[in-house]
């Protein structure tokens, strides 16, 4: 399963843990209320695996590709990685399936707090449309996602602040009562 926490407010290595302390753990059932969705996967068979197949046909994920982010392999691996770094938002939904090595997914929840996802081989993870978040490897430095979109993909990325956007407040609005 993921694991999930509340960050500290340091700046420096954003590939550190940056736990709190003492740590603060956030479930599974505290990441639904922010509208993110959790799926745990054999990612030794992503190829040919009916449980994907399943996810996908369920949830419309009708586009995937495969990026690996790594020193050697990924074109403008600095400039991307700092992009990702980024506090930003998507009108749609980032749908994430790690296949190898481990990333961290931050998201923002209701406070305006940081909660970093330790995701590593086989956890798929949902991001809601409207959501600040950001993306960052840990200190080994190597993943390798599969991206799956509804139609055809959109990766534009709105920074900090993205307020005024309707799927930004429509987002806000789901988590009244949540
Ligand atoms: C995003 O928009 O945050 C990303 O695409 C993160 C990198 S994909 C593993
Ligand atoms: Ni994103």
């Amino acid at each position: 399963c993921i694991e999930a926490w509340y960050m500290d407010s340091y700046d420096e290595d954003q590939r550190k843990p940056h736990r709190l302390n003492p740590n603060q753990n956030v479930s599974l059932e505290q990441l639904r209320a922010l509208g993110v969705f959790y799926w745990k996967l054999n990612a030794d068979i992503y190829e040919t695996d009916p449980e994907l197949e399943q996810i996908r046909k369920d949830q419309g994920y009708s586009y995937m590709d495969i990026i690996t982010i790594d020193k050697d392999l990924l074109p403008n691996y600095e400039d991307k990685l700092n992009m990702f770094f980024e506090e930003h938002l998507h009108v749609d939904n980032e749908i994430r399936y790690i296949l190898d090595g481990k990333a961290y997914f931050d998201v923002r929840d209701k406070e305006d707090r940081w909660i970093r996802i330790a995701m590593s081989k086989g956890d798929l993870i949902t991001l809601p449309a409207g959501i600040y978040h950001r993306f960052t490897l840990d200190e080994s430095n190597y993943t390798k996602a599969m991206r799956l979109f509804v139609g055809e993909p959109v990766w534009k990325a709105y920074n900090r602040p993205a307020d005024h956007f309707e799927i930004r407040q429509k987002y806000v609005a789901s988590l009244q009562g949540s």
